[in-house]
């Protein structure tokens, strides 16, 4: 009776649905046929490539598969040649790595046709900032999955069940390195107890070609090692690193190095004891050295009484272009203020042309609606990479002065704060999933673009092969036209209705303190450090919105190179996206649509609202192509990034309304709030 009931179930199920908590992310599709694999080499490595191939064969039922690990010098550090029935690389780990790709072509419906994919990056990292207590700065899919606060030394099978598969989905993107521990570090990391926890992790996910880092409190020589001073030219402190890196290295050979953030927001650094960024970062980079490990150091520094916090991470790190031993790595953010939902390129990129430079991305959506806002990030991603610095002429893009392409960097590097937790679907958000994704895919290849990655991921992540589907895999008209489709539509165009409805035409950082969820425009608390509140941002008055950082303002516009500094400072070249960020506009500049800035400025809070609530139609017609539990999940999410982003629209209209003093265009939505009330309004409540 059980079993006719099942069946009865079974049949009468959709045939792409099952229950499915997201914790598979992209990769729980099962073979449809049998595999062959051939391959004269053994390693755990090579494995898992095995595995993999008969888990996952989407190709012809019965085929063979080569797996030839043979030196050819145009595949470069762990990259691949591939063809329909083989990989070919130079390592094992290019072999997993070509294994995944052939997979994800198999499944995606990709053409495999003999050709050399090589990494754009030769480190592809993840920087968690989990604490030690398992608390996570800035985490919203739950706890730490590598520390706790009960028992934090005892590593259990289901640890390691979890960082099994936490590396194999970095390895299936080509991701091979992981910082465990926040940049606001704690001296306690560098602790033997610490250090063989670490060593636990790192035997889990070695064979799946991820490295383990550590970011390290610059202070630690005094706080955990007894000494008086943590100056980084006292002989005893260097003695103290070089002993703490050969204990570090007894432990995990493979070690990859540090992560520092050092005289910023409170932290201890070289400047402490009067040395400069320099100074710090080759001591750590010389005890490093002889094991082949290499320093991050972070660029992301401004002081309380800058007047522009914009200007500070080119000003104190350009001097010392060329100074920095050859496994430093200076890494810097995306934009120069802080991971905003839109800022221009940081100049650092291009300028610095003697030291490698790494950009860091925030994957974890801190200013992008946390993990309750559907935004996909590649298209800010692909926008800053794409952006062109002019330093060595025309062509002259982030991804090319980061990669090599330009420069003959020792090193080069890409990292992005990680957005994963003890949560069942990893991010929080199924969606948020896509953007870990999309990270490892641009830190494997720089010039992907996001429709291709969104393309993958929808695939990977949604499509289930119809019992009935013999190979190849081809995806039914009915899918692509009523869920890809629309769906890829929407991840693509949910970064710009984020900045719509959150801070458009170049506002940024008007968010409400510290939890940087709702809006805050108004938000000044006396005796808060200026740079923290958000008029130090829009400078909004009677007379206009904007920070001035033309030639007569802040003069930030001339860090960037001909002809962006001419571009940026003139009002007319400018591009709109970013006009606040460079200028300081009256209400009623002339914008080129023809309309009023302040206009201009309520037609954009309204879309970004309208392009919400048009994400929450598609979604909802998709329902019959996506498994129940998922499904309810993104729905009740999007309905409060709908409530959310009219919180975002109201509260900034109405807050700039008070300087702006002319009203909303009558044929724009009303507000429906009132402004008093927004101000009590504490966003996170559901
Ligand atoms: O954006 C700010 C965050 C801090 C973070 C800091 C950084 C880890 O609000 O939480 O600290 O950036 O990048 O160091």
């Amino acid at each position: 009776m059980k079993t006719i009931i099942i069946i009865f179930i079974l049949s009468f199920t959709n045939q792409y649905v099952h229950a499915e908590d997201g914790h598979n992310l992209w990769l729980g599709n099962k073979s449809t046929g049998k595999v062959n694999v051939v391959c004269t080499q053994n390693s755990a490595t090579l494995t898992i490539a095995r595995e993999e191939l008969q888990k996952g064969w989407h190709g012809k039922d019965g085929a063979s598969v080569v797996l030839t690990i043979k030196y050819d010098k145009a595949i470069k550090c762990d990259g691949f040649k591939l063809n329909s029935n083989g990989v070919q690389a130079n390592t094992d780990l290019g072999i997993l790595y070509g294994v995944y790709e052939l997979l994800r072509r198999q499944y995606t419906g990709q053409s495999i046709k003999g050709e050399i994919c090589n990494p754009s990056y030769e480190f592809r990292l993840l920087n968690h900032w989990d604490n030690l207590d398992g608390s996570i700065e800035r985490g919203y899919a739950g706890r730490s999955i590598f520390w706790r606060k009960d028992n934090p030394f005892v590593v259990t099978e289901n640890d390691k069940m979890l960082w099994q598969e936490y590396a194999r989905a970095n390895a299936s993107v080509g991701i091979n390195g992981a910082v465990l521990d926040n940049v606001n570090a704690s001296p306690s990391m560098l602790t033997l107890e610490y250090l063989e926890k670490v060593k636990a992790i790192a035997e889990v996910v070695r064979p799946y070609g991820i490295k383990t880092y550590l970011s390290v409190k610059f202070s630690s020589p005094s706080l955990i090692g007894g000494l008086k001073t943590s100056d980084p030219l006292n002989s005893e402190v260097i003695q103290w690193w070089k002993d703490k890196v050969k204990e570090i290295y007894g432990r995990i050979p493979d070690f990859g190095g540090f992560l520092v953030k050092a005289s910023s927001e409170g932290q201890p650094g070289p400047q402490d004891y009067g040395r400069n960024h320099a100074d710090g970062a080759n001591m750590m980079a010389d005890a490093l050295k002889p094991y082949g490990g290499i320093v991050m150091w972070r660029a992301f520094v401004y002081s309380p009484n800058d007047k522009d916090r914009a200007k500070q991470a080119y000003n104190e790190f350009m001097p010392f272009d060329g100074q920095f031993r050859d496994n430093v790595i200076i890494q810097v953010k995306n934009g120069p203020v802080d991971f905003q939902p839109r800022e221009p390129f940081s100049p650092l990129f291009g300028a610095m042309k003697k030291t490698s430079v790494m950009p860091e991305l925030q994957i974890t959506q801190e200013y992008l609606g946390q993990s309750i806002h559907l935004v996909f990030l590649a298209p800010m991603w692909e926008e800053c990479l794409q952006s062109d610095t002019y330093q060595e002429g025309a062509g002259s893009t982030v991804a090319r002065c980061t990669d090599g392409s330009i420069y003959p960097q020792k090193h080069t590097a890409f990292a992005g704060v990680s957005n994963i937790g003890l949560d069942a679907n990893w991010c929080g958000h199924t969606f948020a999933g896509a953007n870990w994704y999309a990270f490892g895919r641009l830190a494997w290849n720089n010039h992907l673009t996001s429709e291709k990655i969104a393309d993958e991921w929808i695939k990977l992540t949604f499509y289930q092969t119809p019992s009935e589907d013999k190979n190849p895999i081809s995806f039914s008209t009915d899918w692509t036209k009523h869920f890809l489709l629309p769906v890829k539509h929407m991840m693509l165009q949910s970064r710009e209705a984020a900045v719509n409805y959150m801070m458009p035409l170049g506002l940024h950082h008007i968010f409400a303190g510290d939890h940087h969820y709702g809006p805050g425009p108004w938000f000044a608390p006396k005796g808060l450090r200026p740079d923290w509140t958000p008029p130090y941002y829009h400078k909004a008055d009677t007379n206009g919105i904007g920070f001035d950082r033309t030639r007569t303002g802040s003069d930030a516009v001339s860090q960037y190179h001909e002809p962006l500094n001419s571009q940026f400072n003139n009002t007319k070249t400018c591009p709109e996206i970013y006009l606040l960020w460079f200028h300081h506009l009256p209400w009623d500049y002339k914008m080129k649509s023809g309309r009023t800035f302040w206009n201009e400025l309520c037609y954009h809070y309204d879309e970004g609202l309208q392009q919400v609530r048009q994400f929450q139609k598609v979604w909802d017609q998709a329902e019959r192509y996506v498994d129940s539990e998922r499904f309810t999940q993104i729905q009740s999410k999007l309905r409060r990034q709908c409530m959310n982003a009219q919180v975002w629209k109201d509260a900034c209209l109405l807050y700039f309304q008070q300087f702006s003093k002319l009203p909303i265009p009558y044929n724009r939505e009303r507000p429906v709030h009132d402004l008093k009330d927004l101000i009590e309004y504490d966003m996170r409540r559901p």
